[in-house]
């Protein structure tokens, strides 16, 4: 018997809607569905993967069992178990290491947005451990924390190609890493006219859209938006009215500004001041403006926050707040938010003061969600825990090495692989393998999945339902439902974490026996089955734009911002209270030695068709990209005596990895590695576990908790010092370079490609 079915791609964030072909419970084609959120056949024609997904369902290394350890840790050889006996030995070994050592000795470690992660922090809430380990600090959470303390609530970029007329781009390269709908309109944006402004030391394919690229020297982005800044506001292009009404701070800022000229940021940033001059005035004399930023400006560690607020500054006085076009102040769901479901004030006061370095950590911590929560909720909007007051990596995996300052002897990693996307792998594995306990909930048997002790194979795309909800701070809700139920003795994440509550005295907060029981819940409040909403793959109101004017039903004033002030902070009540500096300053980057790293690196530009450390293991996916790149400009390349396909070793203070040179229009000293390279073809377990070793960009980075940003603690992903050496000459065959790949199937249209062929949209 063969059926259509409703279902969504789970390979990326946008969960597409897809139909997929079911004979006899088995799904044996997918297609793009017309009728659902998403959909639009440019992106379904530009993404590469979701034509793998029934490769990926099937894929002779994904786990179908619950595995379990035999012989030493990391040593490849496992026993089968049934899920009862797994749940049962793990339930009991953590009862037994919470009565040791007490409940903040179990960790857990999340990744990127690819799961449903708040079982997980539920089951941690109530059991009573405050260390869950994330990628918050330099991924999402700098902006929303910075946004917040500017407009009380975090705020979304609202790019439309017909309305918007200035659009600034700033450490985000959209082409590789979106590839969907906003990819599409910035396309449309650029070709139909509209002011594009790129802040990338690469030329990436957004770059090279561009009226103005400033190819800054790395980590130095508070520079540029401070001189941006400076000139604004000195050649009064700002929108005086607007601050006069709705902002505080303005005079102190104009005062602190005056030192940032063109002339000094220019020489801070490596460009010229005719560039900041120019782009300040484009970005002022039109409005709606928009400014887009990513990970570039997330992962410069020391300057990330002030750039941040520089860059809610200049949405503040230009006028470009909350309105169409330019941004909108997002509202809290209609439905439940994730951060109920994750019932964080579950977790006791007591245990809250075991939170790892929480003195030191001004923001990210119980203490500072507290703070500044304490305003948002004058308003009734209620912030995202656990991402706000995730543990700090680097403190984590130095109290499992060394017991302080007290012992973290258990981990389960769900939805990430930190063996690869964490800074410094050499401490992690060290951390790894000093555990009691390691569980991964997995898809595939990967690096930090080889170490654990036990292996929970994981349903995936196709096989549960899916939600996506934007954490909570925006009234938006997509997804679909499973094609087919689990295939083998596959899991959902859902029923791993309801089956450990439920053997270790948390039944009474577990009342839905299936993740799709949750579900229906969640959708409780606006009238919805979780069928119902399948049927519709999208919830998502009409914004509604200058909330911050509408009167107040109480008072009838103007509702105003979630701020102390209840105005936009340009100087911020919060960050002073928190001594820390309430303008936003450049600090020069942690110096190193120029003889010994005269280059500065980028580790992680993302890349297609990978997404982290995934898919190297899916065929389909690998051939069109089957080794990982470092890409320089020809001035450096020269230098170092490489040319094209060579293989360079690049090193740091942290570590050393082998990457293949690939000449690309990059800002000339800078060089740019792929992240998340391990190599599952090398066969044997223990072979593929040491190919961690080879090319693997972590390697090169450390998040010291000392090094790092005082308020979050961010560490340096990006402008880090390096020196890169000839390793040997190229030894490709000619259909694996760049060349011969691009004439196979076009799929390598990469970021800083000298060809400059950008997909245009109809
Ligand atoms: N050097 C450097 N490091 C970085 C970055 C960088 O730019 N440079 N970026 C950082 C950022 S922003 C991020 S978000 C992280 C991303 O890093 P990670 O979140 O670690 O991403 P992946 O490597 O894709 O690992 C995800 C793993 O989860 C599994 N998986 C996927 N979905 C599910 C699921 O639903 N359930 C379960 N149980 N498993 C699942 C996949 O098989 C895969 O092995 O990397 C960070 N690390
Ligand atoms: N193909 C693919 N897509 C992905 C992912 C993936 O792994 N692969 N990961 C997903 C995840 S978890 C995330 S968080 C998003 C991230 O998506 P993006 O924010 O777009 O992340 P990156 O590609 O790292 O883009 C950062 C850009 O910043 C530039 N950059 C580096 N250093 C600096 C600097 O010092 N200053 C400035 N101004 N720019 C700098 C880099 O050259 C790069 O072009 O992508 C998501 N999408
Ligand atoms: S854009 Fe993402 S969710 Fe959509 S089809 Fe491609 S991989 Fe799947
Ligand atoms: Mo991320």
């Amino acid at each position: 018997m063969s059926e259509a079915v409703r279902t969504n791609c789970r390979l990326c964030g946008y969960l597409c809607a897809l139909t997929a072909q079911v004979e006899d419970g088995r799904v044996v084609s997918v297609e793009p569905d017309p009728t659902r959120y998403p959909y639009d056949a440019s992106i379904m024609k530009g993404c590469r993967r979701w034509r793998a997904n029934v490769e990926i369902l099937n894929h002779p290394q994904r786990m179908n069992v619950p595995l379990k350890r035999l012989g030493a840790r990391g040593e490849g050889r496992w026993q089968e178990i049934p899920w009862e006996q797994a749940l049962d030995e793990i339930a009991e070994r953590l009862a037994k290491l919470k009565q040791r050592f007490g409940a903040e000795t179990v960790a857990t470690s999340i990744g990127g947005p690819h799961a449903t992660y708040w079982p997980m922090h539920r089951f941690l809430n109530l059991f009573g451990s405050p260390n869950n380990v994330g990628i918050g600090q330099i991924c999402w959470n700098p902006a929303i924390w910075m946004n917040t303390l500017t407009f009380g609530w975090p705020i979304d970029n609202d790019l439309d190609p017909g309305r918007t007329s200035c659009a600034i781009v700033w450490g985000t390269n959209p082409a590789e890493s979106d590839n969907s709908l906003f990819w599409r309109s910035l396309v449309k944006f650029a070709h139909g006219g509209g002011t594009l402004i790129v802040v990338d030391p690469r030329r990436t394919r957004t770059a090279s859209m561009a009226k103005h690229w400033l190819a800054i020297k790395p980590a130095t982005d508070s520079a540029l938006a401070l001189g941006l800044l400076h000139v604004i506001v000195f050649e009064q292009l700002y929108d005086a009215a607007f601050v006069g009404e709705w902002c505080t701070g303005f005079a102190e800022l104009r005062e602190h500004l005056r030192e940032y000229t063109p002339q000094r940021c220019a020489e801070i940033t490596g460009l010229e001041p005719s560039q900041i001059v120019e782009a300040a005035r484009a970005f002022a004399a039109a409005r709606p403006s928009t400014v887009i930023s990513g990970r570039g400006i997330d992962q410069i560690g020391v300057n990330s926050i002030a750039t941040h607020r520089c860059l809610a500054i200049l949405k503040a006085i230009t006028g470009n707040v909350d309105i169409a076009g330019a941004n909108h102040l997002g509202e809290m769901p209609d439905f439940t938010p994730e951060t109920d479901l994750e019932l964080s004030e579950r977790l006791s006061e007591e245990q809250k003061k075991k939170q790892l370095g929480r003195s030191e950590i001004l923001l990210q911590t119980y203490a500072g969600y507290r703070h500044v929560a304490g305003n948002t909720q004058k308003s009734g909007k209620r912030l995202p825990h656990r991402y706000l007051t995730s543990a700090h990596p680097n403190l984590v995996w130095r109290a499992m090495i060394t017991g302080k300052p007290y012992p973290i002897r258990s981990l389960f990693v769900m939805g990430c692989n930190p063996l690869l996307t964490q800074a410094d792998t050499h401490l992690i594995y060290e951390a790894l393998c000093s555990l009691d306990l390691l569980v991964v909930l997995e898809y595939f048997k990967t690096p930090t999945a080889m170490l654990a002790d036990y292996i929970l194979p994981s349903a995936g795309g196709l096989e549960r339902s899916l939600l996506q909800t934007n954490a909570g701070v925006a009234n938006i809700a997509y997804g679909g439902p499973a094609a087919i139920p689990p295939r083998f003795d596959r899991h959902t994440d859902f029923a791993v974490w309801r089956g450990l509550g439920m053997r270790l005295g948390q039944a009474a907060d577990w009342p839905w026996e299936t993740f799709d029981a949750a579900l229906n819940d969640v959708f409780h409040s606006i009238g919805l089955t979780w069928d119902e909403f399948c049927a519709m793959g999208l919830y998502a109101p009409d914004y509604q734009y200058e909330k911050y004017r509408a009167p107040n039903p109480a008072t009838g004033l103007p509702t105003g911002f979630s701020t102390p002030s209840g105005k936009i902070e340009l100087r911020s009540q919060v960050l002073a209270e928190l001594g820390y500096e309430a303008l936003p300053s450049y600090r020069p980057p942690h110096a190193a030695n120029p003889s010994q790293f005269p280059l500065e690196l980028i580790t992680g530009a993302r890349f297609q068709p990978f997404y982290a450390s995934s898919f190297r293991q899916i065929e389909s996916l690998r051939k069109t990209h089957p080794h990982p790149w470092a890409e320089m400009s020809v001035e450096t390349a020269a230098q170092i005596g490489a040319r094209e396909g060579d293989a360079v070793l690049v090193e740091t203070a942290s570590g050393r990895g082998t990457f293949l040179a690939h000449i690309a229009k990059i800002r000339p000293g800078v060089v740019s590695v792929e992240y998340g390279w391990w190599f599952p073809e090398q066969g044997r377990e223990s072979d593929v576990l040491e190919s961690i070793w080879n090319s693997n960009a972590n390697c090169l980075t450390n998040a010291n908790f000392e090094n790092c940003e005082p308020l979050l603690r961010q560490w340096t992903y990006n402008g880090l010092p390096c020196r890169v050496t000839l390793a040997a000459r190229n030894s490709l065959p000619s259909e694996q370079t760049r060349e011969g790949l691009a004439a196979k199937d076009g799929s390598l249209e990469h970021d800083g490609d000298l060809r400059e062929k950008v997909d245009v949209a109809d």
